[in-house]
């Protein structure tokens, strides 16, 4: 008796609006499936998640960009993409819940969004009319979904009339049509992912058929000593599948090292070049181990590595199509390299030609970039940050000038310029570790790229600061380890260290967060040893 009661009041209100909020939920569904679909052809990019991710990104102030990197780390892109389908999924059950109702207006709300999909597409760099095709069919289909699926919501039959217990609803035909959507949705996604698969079948042969020439200018072995080989200590060379990746690309760029060319031209560029993989390959290439940092990167962070880099000397390019540094009278002062998803990053054309290794580079530790790291073409200024230097999936370089244009973080309140500043981290003991008393190894890395590191000191307890032993220099453009043994008596401690850069500048103490050109502050590390 109850059960027919609650039954029925179900049948009026909550039950429609039930299904409802399910029929707009696998509206959502069938239209991203199919917005993925179309995505395959036009471009990756374009997926409507993707499109609309990648807007949140490009459009969010650096502060709470800062504060995603240092709580989401890595996670930070996983976390948007979930944080988007989550607010997806809420709109679509308002669409659902408003469609029973009123079923025109739940139908435009869906489309809605398939319109604003469209736009988040269209606003990104690199943009292309046909990128708002994913999200438009994408919205059409949500929308067509919709409402088939709420007509076919059961109306409550008057009490008095017709077969069938009074108020009874008849959910048979919306679960049939409901199932047939999941079918057909998922197939569609299924689809989708096997094609963009197939689409860049190129991208991923072009890198396994490449064989990268042997260096006309080969770095020397990299000294016995640089590695102290202490347990819990960073590497010297840190391996590929270990580098550091930051970047804004929500998918990776899967480029085809066949079809890619380069450009360069711009302000000063008396002899526009264009090149492909080929043509790169064909000049002498050069060995050299540089440390890759990110402005990002907090007192004691992990977005530091060094790798031996395989590539072009930009500088020869440059003077190649005629450019000359400021300093020889040159007009352009600033290098503009593009990706081919759009970003951009300055570099000042004084560093790049003031003969250090800053290069083309097309090979990381022995074998071809990484898609995630750029592949087939990023760019390395040892002594500059990332984001001021370090284009990957690089397309163009532009000649032209700091005051006519900002690059891409630069809009976002990051400084045009940025030399990498002296940092010293320690890699053990971890933070709030438990050691045994007695010696402790203390060790970890420092580094000022371009400048070298000649001194490391670590002190505990604020007290005096004692020589650490470094590791054997390999240059002045990668990273040195060091080590001091502690005596450590029972009790907590504090460690911190400093590191002296090879002009002779001793690494400040004074705390600066990352914005706008990056941190400063001692790394300090609190342990606990054991009595
Ligand atoms: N195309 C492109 N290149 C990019 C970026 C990016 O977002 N897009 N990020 C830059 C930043 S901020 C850094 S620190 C380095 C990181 O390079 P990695 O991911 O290979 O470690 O790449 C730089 N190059
Ligand atoms: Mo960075």
């Amino acid at each position: 008796m109850i059960r027919t009661k609650a039954g029925r009041a179900g049948a009026g209100g909550p039950g429609r609006y039930a299904l409802g909020a399910v029929g707009g939920l696998l509206a959502a569904f069938a239209g991203l499936a199919l917005a993925q679909l179309v995505a395959a052809a036009v471009r990756p990019e374009a997926a409507p998640l993707t499109a609309v991710g990648g807007a949140v990104v490009d459009g969010t102030p650096a502060a709470v960009k800062e504060w995603a990197i240092r709580s989401f780390g890595t996670d930070d892109k996983l976390v948007l993409t979930l944080g988007v389908g989550a607010v997806l999924a809420a709109a679509a059950i308002a669409a659902g819940l408003l469609a029973v109702r009123r079923p025109a207006a739940g139908t435009a709300l869906a489309a809605a969004f398939g319109v604003l999909g469209a736009a988040a597409a269209l606003g990104r760099p690199e943009a292309a009319r046909p990128d708002a095709l994913p999200s438009l069919v994408g919205g059409c289909a949500a929308a067509g979904v919709l409402y088939l699926l709420v007509r076919a919501i059961p109306r409550p039959r008057p009490r008095a009339s017709g077969a069938g217990p009074p108020g009874a609803l008849d959910r048979r035909g919306f679960g049939r049509l409901a199932v047939a959507v999941l079918a057909l949705s998922a197939g569609a996604g299924y689809a989708g992912r096997r094609l963009g698969a197939f689409g860049d079948a190129g991208a991923t042969a072009s890198r396994a058929g490449l064989v990268l020439p042997p260096p006309a200018a080969a770095a020397p072995p990299v000294p016995a000593g640089s590695d102290l080989r202490i347990p819990g200590a960073t590497r010297f060379i840190t391996p590929v599948r270990e580098f550091y990746r930051v970047d804004t690309a929500l998918v990776i760029p899967r480029v085809d090292a066949g079809t890619w060319r380069l450009t360069v031209r711009g302000e000063g560029v008396s002899r526009p070049l264009t090149l492909g993989l080929r043509e790169l390959l064909a000049r002498p290439l050069v060995e050299h181990d540089a440390t890759l940092t990110c402005v990002s990167n907090e007192v004691g962070g992990p977005y530091a590595g060094t790798a031996r880099w395989l590539g072009v000397r930009l500088a020869d390019l440059l003077r190649e199509a005629g450019v000359r540094p400021p300093s020889q009278g040159g007009r352009a002062d600033q290098l503009v390299a593009r990706s081919v998803d759009g970003m951009t990053l300055g570099t000042p054309v004084e560093t790049v030609m003031d003969g250090r290794e800053a290069l083309l580079v097309v090979g990381m530790n022995g074998e071809p970039l990484p898609f995630r790291h750029g592949f087939p073409v990023r760019m390395i200024v040892p002594g500059l940050y990332g984001y001021v230097s370090a284009c990957k999936w690089l397309r163009e370089l532009r000649l032209t000038t700091f005051a006519a244009y900002d690059a891409y973080w630069v809009r976002r309140s990051w400084a045009q310029r940025a030399p990498v500043k002296t940092q010293s981290r320690i890699d053990t003991p971890r933070p709030s570790a438990e050691v045994a008393a007695g010696r402790v190894a203390v060790a970890g890395v420092a580094w000022a790229p371009h400048r070298g590191i000649a001194r490391v000191e670590v002190r505990a307890d604020a007290g005096p600061w004692r020589e650490a032993r470094l590791g054997a220099a390999d240059g002045n453009d990668t990273w040195r380890q060091w080590v001091w043994p502690w005596e450590a008596a029972p009790g907590g401690h504090t460690l911190e260290v400093r590191a002296t850069d090879g002009a002779g500048a001793v690494q400040t103490g004074e705390r600066a967060g990352t914005l706008p050109d990056g941190a400063t502050g001692w790394h300090a590390v609190t342990v606990r040893v054991r009595g």
